[in-house]
């Protein structure tokens, strides 16, 4: 592989960039106008603008990615996360295009993305999942029969649905038919894709996730859990690796069942299975993310292996070190997604940042495509930075992540770094007593 077109912008495009410049492959960047200055652009070998600012006239058309892929003479696309990272049908013009697109194939895409699908798999692995209908459901009776055989609360979640997006909680029959409409009609306006189903709510589980590693030679191994627990409106906020609950016995139950789900698909390239994790330690999948993801730089931490890189290679062709196979963290990350936001309303905050500090020192890793004077636009995520701690054990990750914060400084916009403060020395957070209500319940009591 000469040269790789990254489809993406912000901290995860220099990130995918600084994978390959040590790996000696050279990069394309694309931006959309309002992106012309970003960091991105500034540290790829090419530029090439796609279009203005709105995602779909610029990261999200698959035909000028394809031009720009033409024209530089690219291998490969990295997607990155977000965008096009898990369209099926953009992987398969790569494939139809001979062009190596960085991730599974088309057809894992299309297999796992699906939530009904992936849960079939995992069902017929034996991997636990949460009573639920197993089918679609097109009618409000339908939907009617399936609750009454699950009970309530239950939730409600689009077959095409990502990220939280189109889920809707139910907790008593009256509140059955307006819910599902509603959820049947988002899916359709949001996913293209009507499907719905419902499964068993669980109060207040810990939502984990197990990073998977796979070749095309069949060689796949885990490389462990990260605890994503605490979300804000389906958006995480702050990850934690390893989960300050879960033993070496668990860890290993959870990674063999991601693993039985990979191997059933011979997947290939980077994956992560989230499961909810109940308090007597029962667990349930489900769904397969099948990009890498945002918070990939906790795993790197307590593993030591560079995730794109790798992400990378296997691409290539090449094979996996199996010496991760029966893996064990090594000491304990924290990664606080830095976000342009009111602290108040948690609304985007865009605008200008005219200065900023950045901390480093010991244990401190930033991910981030700040540089002076550069512009957040309205038109993405708001996140501007990922602020990652690591440390021997969870206390030391937690006081170097406290110390980094209290350094960090970002002037011009709005950010939650006061809001990361808070819930970093929170006591139930301290004791990693925490569960995926944690965000609702600190701001409900501290109103
Ligand atoms: C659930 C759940 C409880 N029960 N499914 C949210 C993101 C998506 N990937 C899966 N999510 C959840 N699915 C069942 N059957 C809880 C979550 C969840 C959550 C729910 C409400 C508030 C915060 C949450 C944080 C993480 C996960």
């Amino acid at each position: 592989m000469n040269k790789i077109l990254i489809a993406n912008r912000g901290e995860i495009a220099v990130r995918i960039i600084r994978a390959c410049r040590e790996l000696g492959i050279k990069t394309v960047a694309v931006f959309s106008t309002i992106d012309r200055d970003a960091l991105h652009c500034r540290l790829a070998d090419e530029s090439y603008c796609i279009g203005s600012p709105p995602s779909k006239h610029s990261y999200l058309s698959i035909p000028q990615l394809m031009s720009v892929a033409a024209v530089s003479g690219s291998d490969a696309i990295h997607p990155g996360y977000g965008f096009l990272a898990e369209n099926h049908k953009f992987a398969r013009v790569c494939e139809q295009y001979q062009i190596k697109f960085i991730g599974p194939t088309s057809k894992h895409i299309k297999q796992l993305g699906d939530k009904l699908t992936a849960k079939q798999l995992a069902k017929n692995e034996g991997v636990p999942l949460l009573s639920g209908s197993d089918e679609p459901l097109h009618t409000f009776e339908e939907a009617q029969a399936a609750a009454k055989k699950i009970g309530y609360p239950l939730i409600i979640k689009a077959a095409a649905g990502g990220g939280g997006r189109g889920m809707r909680i139910v907790r008593s029959a009256k509140h059955l038919q307006e819910n599902f409409l509603t959820a049947q009609r988002e899916a359709e306006t949001f996913f293209g894709n009507a499907q719905v189903f419902i499964e068993k709510f669980l109060t207040s589980p810990r939502h984990v996730e197990i990073q998977l590693v796979a070749d095309e030679f069949g060689n796949a191994i885990h490389l462990g859990e990260r605890d994503c627990s605490i979300q804000r409106r389906h958006q995480k906020i702050i990850e934690e690796s390893p989960c300050p609950t879960i033993t070496k016995k668990i860890r290993t139950q959870l990674g063999n069942a991601a693993l039985k789900i990979a191997r059933s698909v011979k997947y290939i390239s980077l994956g992560t299975v989230e499961f909810l994790l109940d308090r007597d330690n029962s667990f349930y999948f489900i769904e397969m993310n099948t990009r890498i993801q945002v918070e990939h730089p906790i795993t790197e931490l307590v593993t030591g292996i560079d995730l794109v890189k790798e992400q990378i290679r296997i691409a290539c062709g090449e094979k996996i070190d199996l010496k991760g196979s029966n893996f064990q963290p090594r000491g304990h990350a924290i990664e606080c997604r830095i976000n342009a936001e009111d602290a108040i309303t948690f609304a985007p905050n865009p605008g200008r940042v005219h200065d900023f500090h950045l901390p480093s020192g010991p244990g401190i890793r930033i991910d981030s495509m700040l540089v002076k004077d550069c512009y957040i636009p309205p038109d993405y995520d708001s996140m501007i930075a990922k602020l990652i701690a690591y440390g021997n054990n969870r206390e030391e990750a937690l006081n170097r992540m406290r110390r980094a914060l209290q350094e960090m400084q970002v002037n011009g916009i709005k950010t939650n770094i006061n809001f990361h403060l808070k819930v970093i020395d929170h006591p139930t957070f301290r004791k990693g007593d925490i569960s995926t209500n944690f965000i609702d319940e600190l701001l409900s009591t501290s109103k």
